[in-house]
């Protein structure tokens, strides 16, 4: 085991404070820069005893590790220097400056580590400003001189897009495996003042997207001073799989006299931090911009040595966009996954993908977020057409304009993987399968796997969809044993798809389909748990009339939770919630689900004259209704549209808190009803607490006119 590693399990570590403002404070002329403004790099060559004379401070005052002085040495960084060529003996000179001083203070008992500094460069991949391929041969470039140059640890840090995160990971993985050495490998993430990274990342979306890598710690350096990180350390301490490293900078930076200060003093730093490591477990500190000497001997003296706390964190398997994560295991719904983005699924999305209409497809990405997707399934697929430059095209826009995570669904390997390069937060690929055997689903097993995506496996082998449960479940355990044993991958990164096709083609063969897929489920879930378990939910209606479709794809979603289903493709604003499926439809659908005929009585049948006069928006007119049932009705429908109107007339005969107190809250009573009873999912829920709020807050100003201070009461 590396000795860091080894130190690592037994005390809290020490890094050392700011290179940067150190080497500021030591106001060099711009010749020993060779003429290079701001180019910290090349002081390695001309003033390597500088550079190690301020690691050797920091060593002096009791850290227990230094970082290079390669913040920028990547290739595309040092090439706005013309120094591109230099990359790897740089950071391989650096390495050797930062081991020189390290021996000098190092003892059998208290080793001191290089760490191999890997700064975010000048380009954000999120926003096209570099591509990802040029930026991993550039980090790659990097690792390879501090490998070389003998860094104990890789530190990727101050990462402001999650994406290049991502990439620089990838590349220290890559220069490692290259170089056939495995060295602990970290990474650090900034948030800004905003409570964010710079391109919008929230902290759960970093761990949902770091998490699949195999990191040594995973934390937080620069922006801001310790008070403004608590809030990320402590969702960090409860949810990161791996230790935590947390280097502040010396608090927030202000400008006195066009000079940047930094106001928080050692002792202060050194209070916050041991607050870190006491209350939330951090087990790597240090510090950043504006820490010196004299911040960090505070440090070591309070914490170097200390034991580390123990944590006992709750990772849920989530996945993310660049901007949020969602749970993969929803608390009491399924991760409905937006099934319109797809040129397979919708005649529109296809038509808009014809034409080229990014900005369409945009809005219909985001309308189906609007409408409960928690995830969304993309298809480019389109024959004559090229699906690698048109899935670009279409992640590009997605990857910052919707704020939902991404499913690449293709079967392409090119497309898939040019997706997830594409993408900073965590995707799953959709999907895998054995019908053209192990190789290819080796492949697709591997890009997941790189990319620290989750994967949609799909119960199809050599001989073709398995069509009854213990054959599904075959098929899945064997799914999951290629992806463990060969990729290293874990069961909570599966989805397995029982797959199921329509029922309603009166096809004798095809009778069975759903209910061998219900039981599918039930036993996917009993031999993995871990595992999500998800299915294309509309196929099983295929060649119904649409009002027909929604009623059997409600009652079969909702057959398919009660069995283990944690996912669903859908369009998730025609689920119904079963409270507003006439019961004789429900009871139909349910027969045709599980085949249950007899003499004279055929579910599909039945159920096709049942809902032969039923025409697709079946918005039930309320017109004719007094205005109180109107609304009562829009809460428990979470019928936002018009909203206003309704109210506005209710406001005519009663008082803004009396609408809220006897009209609205009795509607939210009806759904909560409905809820307990399991007549309505939470999805359902959320959106008539969503109206809820939207009345209110149109409400609001009028209760401060009539009501004099009345708040209301809080829902
Ligand atoms: N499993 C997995 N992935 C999948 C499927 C699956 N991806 C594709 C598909 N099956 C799930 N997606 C859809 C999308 C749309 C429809 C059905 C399944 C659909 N569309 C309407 C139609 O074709 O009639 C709407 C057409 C329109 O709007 O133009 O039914 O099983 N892993």
């Amino acid at each position: 085991m590396p000795r860091f590693l080894s130190e690592l399990a037994k005390r809290v570590l020490v890094f050392d404070g700011a290179m940067g403002t150190s080497l500021q404070a030591y106001d060099l002329p711009l010749s020993d820069y060779r003429g290079l403004e701001n180019c910290s790099e090349i002081l390695c060559d001309t003033r390597p005893d500088v550079v190690q004379a301020i690691h050797e401070g920091f060593l002096a005052v009791g850290c227990d590790a230094v970082e290079t002085n390669t913040f920028g040495g990547n290739r595309i960084v040092l090439g706005e220097f013309g120094l591109e060529d230099r990359t790897r003996e740089l950071n391989r000179r650096a390495c050797e400056i930062a081991r020189a001083a390290c021996r000098k203070f190092e003892t059998p008992d208290a080793p001191r580590f290089v760490v191999g500094s890997i700064g975010p460069g000048t380009k954000l991949p999120t926003l096209g400003h570099v591509d990802p391929r040029e930026l991993l041969a550039s980090f790659r470039e990097q690792c390879l001189g501090l490998v070389e140059g003998g860094a104990d640890v890789l530190l990727v840090e101050t990462c402001q897009d999650l994406l290049q995160a991502k990439i620089a990971v990838q590349a220290a993985l890559d220069a490692m495996a290259e170089k056939g050495v495995k060295l602990p490998l970290m990474a650090q993430v900034t948030m800004e003042t905003t409570g964010t990274m710079l391109v919008g990342s929230e902290i759960g979306a970093v761990i949902a997207a770091l998490s699949p890598f195999p990191l040594t710690a995973l934390g937080l350096n620069c922006a801001t001073g310790p008070r403004e990180m608590a809030e990320h350390v402590q969702v960090l301490s409860g949810a990161s799989p791996f230790p935590i490293s947390v280097l502040p900078n010396a608090g927030l930076p202000e400008l006195h006299d066009g000079k940047t200060r930094y106001p928080l003093d050692g002792p202060e730093l050194a209070r916050w931090l041991k607050r870190f490591v006491d209350d939330y477990g951090v087990r790597i500190v240090g510090g950043c911009c504006g820490t010196t000497c004299e911040h960090l001997r505070p440090v070591a003296d309070a914490l170097r040595g200390r034991a580390p706390v123990l944590r006992e964190p709750k990772p849920k398997p989530s996945v993310a966009s660049i901007y949020r994560a969602e749970t993969l295991k929803q608390d009491a719904s399924s991760l409905l996954v937006g099934e319109r983005t797809n040129s397979n699924g919708s005649r529109l999305f296809k038509k808009l993908l014809e034409q080229g209409d990014l900005d369409g497809m945009t809005r219909m990405a985001r309308e189906q977020a609007a409408e409960g997707s928690h995830v969304l399934d993309v298809c480019v697929a389109y024959v004559g057409r090229d699906e690698v430059a048109d899935m670009e095209a279409v992640i590009k826009r997605f990857r910052t304009d919707v704020r939902t995570p991404l499913m690449i669904d293709s079967t392409e390997l090119p497309v898939m993987e040019r997706a997830l390069e594409l993408c900073g937060g965590r995707c799953i690929v959709n999907s895998v399968n054995l019908e053209d055997g192990e190789g290819r689903c080796d492949r697709v097993y591997a890009l997941a796997k790189r990319h620290g995506a989750a994967v949609v496996a799909l119960t199809i082998d050599e001989r073709g969809m398995a069509k009854t449960a213990p054959e599904k479940l075959a098929v899945a355990r064997r799914l999951l044993d290629i992806a463990a044993t060969r990729h290293g991958l874990r069961p909570e990164d599966l989805l397995f798809d029982p797959l199921t096709f329509t029922i309603c083609t009166g096809n004798e063969d095809d009778r069975r389909l759903a209910l061998e897929t219900l039981d599918g489920l039930e036993r996917i879930r009993e031999a993995i748990p871990e595992a999500g378990l998800i299915l294309g939910l509309s196929n099983v209606s295929f060649g119904l009339k649409p009002a027909a479709r929604h009623v059997l794809n409600s009652v079969f979603l909702a057959e398919a939770e009660k069995r283990g289903l944690t996912a669903a493709i859908v369009h998730a604003a025609k689920i119904m919630p079963l409270a507003r499926i006439d019961p004789e439809l429900r009871r139909v659908a349910e027969d045709l689900i599980y085949d249950r005929r007899s003499d004279g009585y055929d579910p599909l049948h039945r159920l096709i004259a049942l809902t032969a006069d039923l025409t697709v928006e079946k918005k039930v007119d309320r017109r004719d209704l007094p205005v109180d049932e109107r609304l009562k009705a829009r809460i428990v429908d979470g019928d936002r549209p018009g909203l206003e109107v309704d109210l506005a007339e209710a406001l005519k005969a009663r008082s803004a808190l009396s609408i809220i107190n006897d009209v609205l809250l009795e509607g939210m009573k009806v759904v909560g009803e409905l809820f307990g009873a399991g007549e309505m999912q939470l999805p359902f829920v959320l959106q008539s607490a969503e109206t809820m709020k939207a009345a209110v807050a149109w409400l609001e100003p009028y209760m401060e006119k009539t009501d004099g201070g009345g708040k209301g009461r809080i829902v």
